[in-house]
C-alpha cells in the first residue's frame, strides 16, 4: 500500500464509523413539557416511517440531560403511572406518536438550567442502529 493511501483511510476510517441516518424516520410536532425544580420532563414527538418495513425505537440520549428513557404512561383504576419501555415501533407507511399521558421520552437531570423557549437536541436511536437528530421546542408546564 502506498503511503498516502494508508493515510487517507485513517482520515475517511473514523467518518464511515458514525451511525447512518435513519432515512424512513421523520419527525415533527417535538417539544418538551418543562417543569419546575429540575423535574424530569416529558418529550413528546411525532414519528413517520415512509419506508416498507417497521422501526423500532429502542433509544435517546441527549447532551442536555443525564438520562433520557423511553416511558409509558397509562390509568389504572383512576391512578396515573408509567414504566420503562424497552422500543416502541413505528410501522411501515405509518406513524407512531409520542405524547402527553402515553409513550414519551422522560428527560432526567437536565446538565445545566433548561428554559421555556430553548431548542434542545435529542438523538433518536433505532433498531437497525441507526440515528435521527431532532430539535425539541421546550415549553412550559401547562402546555397540552
Ligand atoms: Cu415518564
Amino acid at each position: 500500500m502506498k503511503p498516502y493511501a494508508l493515510l487517507l483511510a485513517t482520515l475517511v476510517t473514523p467518518a464511515l464509523a458514525h451511525a447512518a441516518d435513519a432515512q424512513h424516520v421523520h419527525a415533527s410536532n417535538a417539544w418538551i413539557r418543562l417543569l419546575p425544580a429540575n423535574l424530569p420532563a416529558g418529550g413528546f414527538v411525532v414519528l413517520a416511517n415512509d419506508g416498507d418495513k417497521p422501526i423500532e425505537l429502542r433509544d435517546a440520549k441527549s447532551a442536555s440531560y443525564a438520562s433520557v428513557m423511553l416511558h409509558k404512561s397509562s390509568t389504572e383504576g383512576g391512578m396515573g403511572r408509567m414504566e420503562m419501555v424497552d422500543s416502541l415501533t413505528i410501522p411501515a407507511h405509518g406513524q407512531a406518536t409520542l405524547s402527553p399521558g402515553a409513550y414519551h421520552l422522560m428527560m432526567m437531570q437536565a446538565a445545566k438550567p433548561i428554559a421555556v423557549g430553548d431548542n434542545v437536541k435529542v438523538t433518536l436511536v433505532f433498531g437497525d442502529g441507526s440515528t435521527s437528530d431532532v430539535t425539541f421546542a421546550v415549553k412550559p408546564a401547562n402546555t397540552l
